[in-house]
């Protein structure tokens, strides 16, 4: 089975270019100019909605928006606990939040991987036995802006700052479970989750539904199919009334609003997997490196040009997380890099969550800081000071930093 990430690129890589892969021809691939010059449209801001693209408030000490997406401030986790409260978790739409009723919503399951299409309403999944998994969901884009104020590198795609991530406690159905009652199939390869919300059309092409492929060997590991967030039904904005949750993968893995999933035993692709969420750039070879897995990042809970009192002693909080797993050491540095030191784990990191951490400082000469946060995980993984270039600005690890004032 394709459980290593980069096996499983390659392959479906080689299949799809040699005519093997369905659901969007080569031909239509290329001529939306994929693989390679990618000119990537930013969703345009505020237009063609008459009602906000979000429904949820989105208060400006909490949110930035961008478009049909805000990002959360990371002083709005200031003081609060593990978890990403709902009113302040980020929001990417690629349309806008649809309106679904509960009574006639189903998932519809089919394709050549199953012995069966079946079909299942809310409450048949209410009934199924549930699962919990404590996991980050964050954009492959988090953190693009700073590979342009960091690196001095153009890139495409909404200029996320660090808040493109929060954590939940999801509540639902394993994926492996529904698979099995409708008749998994030993030759199924390739899973394709599909969202409800509107078609999404990008320089005058339409995309149609938003949707990505899973290997089977990730959606009978550690994939949900969501219906509670943080204890309460899922929001409209993440997803109601069922979504998926990949953990550790990007955040366009976990499809929200799901209405169907086909199951094949030819590999399938989607623009998602090919014209978007690949790395392209000097660093990967031509066809460009599938993004799955999420990189390690941290990031303070302090605003961007915070002003902190000289002479008194502060406690920088912040979180890091990674997609390999659980966090083991943060450093802090408050001299712009040139000296670091271990910050306080504070509570457990959690494997597809993060970890809190604190550093005492007591800055005693008034001017300009930089601050740095730097995470190392499970795997050995540290942020670096430089990520690899790539046009569509995704996983950006390096370290970031944070300026401050101490005034
Ligand atoms: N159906 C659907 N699913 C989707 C999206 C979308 O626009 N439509 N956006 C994806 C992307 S790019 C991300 S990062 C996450 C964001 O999840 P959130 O809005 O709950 O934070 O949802 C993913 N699932
Ligand atoms: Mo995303």
């Amino acid at each position: 089975m394709l459980t290593d990430e980069s096996t499983y690129d390659q392959t479906r890589a080689r299949q799809w270019q040699a005519g093997e892969a369905r659901g969007l021809s080569r031909r239509t691939v290329m001529r939306l100019s994929v693989l390679g010059g990618l000119s990537m449209a930013v969703a345009p801001v505020g237009t063609a909605h008459a009602a906000s693209p979000i429904v949820k408030p989105l208060p400006p000490e909490l949110f930035e928006v961008y478009g049909t997406n805000a990002e959360t401030k990371w002083e709005a986790l200031s003081g609060q606990g593990y978890l990403t409260p709902i009113d302040r978790f980020f929001v990417r739409n690629h349309t806008s939040t649809p309106d679904i009723d509960v009574n006639t919503w189903s998932l519809k399951l089919f394709g050549t991987g199953l012995r069966r299409p079946a079909e299942f309403g809310y409450h048949d999944l209410r009934a199924l036995p549930s699962e919990s998994v404590t996991a980050f969901i964050e954009c492959a884009g988090n953190g693009r802006s700073f590979y342009t104020s960091q690196q001095g590198q153009q890139v495409s795609g909404t200029p996320w700052k660090l808040g493109a991530v929060g954590v939940a406690r999801w509540r639902g159905v394993r994926l492996s479970t529904i698979l099995a009652r409708a008749g998994l199939s030993k030759r199924a390869v390739d899973v394709l989750p599909s969202g409800l919300d509107a078609d999404y059309v990008t320089g005058g092409v339409n995309l149609g539904k938003v949707r990505r492929p899973l290997p089977v060997a990730k959606a009978l590991e550690d994939v949900l199919l969501a219906y509670e967030m943080n204890g309460r039904p899922l929001p409209p904005d993440h997803g109601f009334p069922v979504r998926l949750v990949v953990p550790s993968w990007v955040g366009i893995a976990s499809i929200k609003w799901l209405g169907s999933i086909e199951v094949s035993e030819t590999p399938l692709v989607s623009p998602w997997n090919t014209q978007y969420y690949r790395l392209v750039g000097p660093a990967y070879p031509a066809e460009g490196t599938l993004v799955t897995r999420q990189v390690v990042k941290s990031a303070f809970e302090l605003p961007r040009d915070a002003v902190l009192a000289a002479g008194q002693r502060h406690v920088l909080r912040g979180r890091s997380w990674s997609g390999n797993g659980r966090i083991c050491k943060v450093d802090v540095s408050v001299d712009g890099g040139v000296t670091w030191h271990p910050a306080k784990p504070v509570g457990q990191a959690s494997e597809h969550g993060w970890l809190q951490w604190e550093f005492p400082w007591r800055p005693k000469a008034p001017g300009a800081y930089t601050l740095h946060a730097r995470a190392t995980d499970v795997t050995g993984a540290q942020q670096p000071v430089v990520s690899d270039y790539n046009t569509q600005g995704y996983l950006f690890g390096a370290i970031v930093s944070h300026p401050v004032t101490v005034g």
